[in-house]
């Protein structure tokens, strides 16, 4: 395998056939490896915890085939204005007594107008203060909204790629993946931290789940952040109905677990997030990803709009395996320089 053109001390420069290969492994060899990855850049037996909150819920103009959240979708959900900041850094307060490092803020939006920055950035200020980090996910960005939100102190911007340029299509038609990139560029120029990944189980293929992991494996930089989510199939969207009248062809759990366990080889240093999904999966599933490589998770009982696993289900979960919270990314990380 070829090791030349590295950043740092990683890889930046993956074929589609090397993820390919990867993928091709015998399962036990491929988790294997990946947990030696881990265990070289990442603190062993430990989780970031993450709480999502939806500060902007539904209407929203763009037609991403799997998200209740579309105006083009029929999911019954009622479109919301944005929330005050008050609520939102009540919910933040909330998050931190019950153990979270990171709040995620979201909005249902194709991009923020200008007139909205100045709530969101109080939102982001708000947060910071109390101590935890900041993450936004508010769709496209320029330029200024991007320095904007660095300026108030945004930690983490997540922008999904969602899947591979090839089967985007399928999926959304109203936002090209260029765009997303250029988000993602954006976000970096800006200095802040990027969150990006996708969603596996929509129906897209292997060569797909490699085309993904390989468009984030080849950014100019790794996203400190990468989600894989499972697709949370709602009814009245799109791909959610397909799963849902297909019956049983949600991701397969060792092919959810593969993919998993690729990120975290093809991109060492950073947090790799079992994200939308947890709920429906097995504790064995959610095991095999932490052995994988997964290192983060959002906590509490809600996603955007959909549930999750909840705290105690989680507490319960990390006493049986032997999890800590993490407290910290840094000591990790510096150990691993
Ligand atoms: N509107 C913003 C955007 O699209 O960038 C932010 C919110 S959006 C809901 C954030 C991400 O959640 C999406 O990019 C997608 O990857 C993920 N997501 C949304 N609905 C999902 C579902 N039903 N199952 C799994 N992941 C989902
Ligand atoms: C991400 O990749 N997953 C989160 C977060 N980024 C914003 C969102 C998951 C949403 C799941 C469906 C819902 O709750 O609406
Ligand atoms: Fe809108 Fe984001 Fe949902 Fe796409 S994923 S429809 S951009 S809220």
């Amino acid at each position: 395998m070829n090791l030349c053109k590295e950043n740092g001390s990683f890889r930046m420069d993956w074929t589609r056939a090397e993820i390919a290969a990867l993928f091709d492994r015998p399962f036990l060899d491929l988790l294997f490896e990946a947990q030696q990855v881990h265990r070289a850049r990442h603190a062993a037996n430990e989780v970031q915890l993450s709480t999502l909150l939806s500060i902007k819920t539904g209407g929203c103009a763009e037609d991403c085939g799997y998200c209740s959240q579309s105006a083009f979708a029929k999911s019954g959900l009622k479109a919301e204005k944005l929330m005050e900041v008050e609520t939102v850094l009540t919910a933040a307060r909330e998050a931190k007594a019950a153990g979270s490092g990171r709040f995620c803020m979201g909005a249902a939006w194709r991009e923020p107008k200008d007139r909205d920055m100045d709530a969101v950035c109080a939102m982001v200020a708000g947060v910071k203060a109390m101590g935890l980090e900041t993450c936004m996910t508010l769709g496209m960005l320029s330029d200024e909204q991007a320095a904007r939100l660095a300026h108030a102190g945004l930690d983490y911007y997540n922008h999904n790629v969602d899947t591979s340029p090839e089967y985007y299509g399928e999926v959304i038609t109203t936002r090209t993946y260029q765009e997303r990139l250029d988000t993602l560029d954006r976000v970096r120029a800006a200095g802040m931290s990027v969150c990006s990944g996708g969603i596996v189980g929509m129906g897209e293929s292997r060569e797909d789940r490699i085309g993904f992991l390989h468009t984030l494996a080849t950014l100019p930089a790794h996203p400190e952040s990468v989600p894989i989510n499972a697709l949370v199939p709602i009814q009245g969207t799109s791909l959610g109905d397909r799963l849902i009248a297909e019956q049983n062809v949600k991701i397969d759990d060792i092919e959810f677990v593969r993919t998993v366990a690729v990120a975290r080889i093809a991109m060492p240093r950073s947090m790799v997030r079992l994200s939308a999904g947890r709920e429906s999966m097995s504790e064995a599933t959610q095991a095999l990803c932490f052995l994988a490589g997964a290192n983060s998770i959002f906590t509490g009982d809600k996603l955007l709009t959909t549930g999750n696993a909840g705290t105690s289900a989680d507490a319960a979960l990390f006493a049986k395996l032997g999890l800590r919270p993490m407290t910290s990314e840094e000591p990790a990380r510096v150990a691993a320089e």
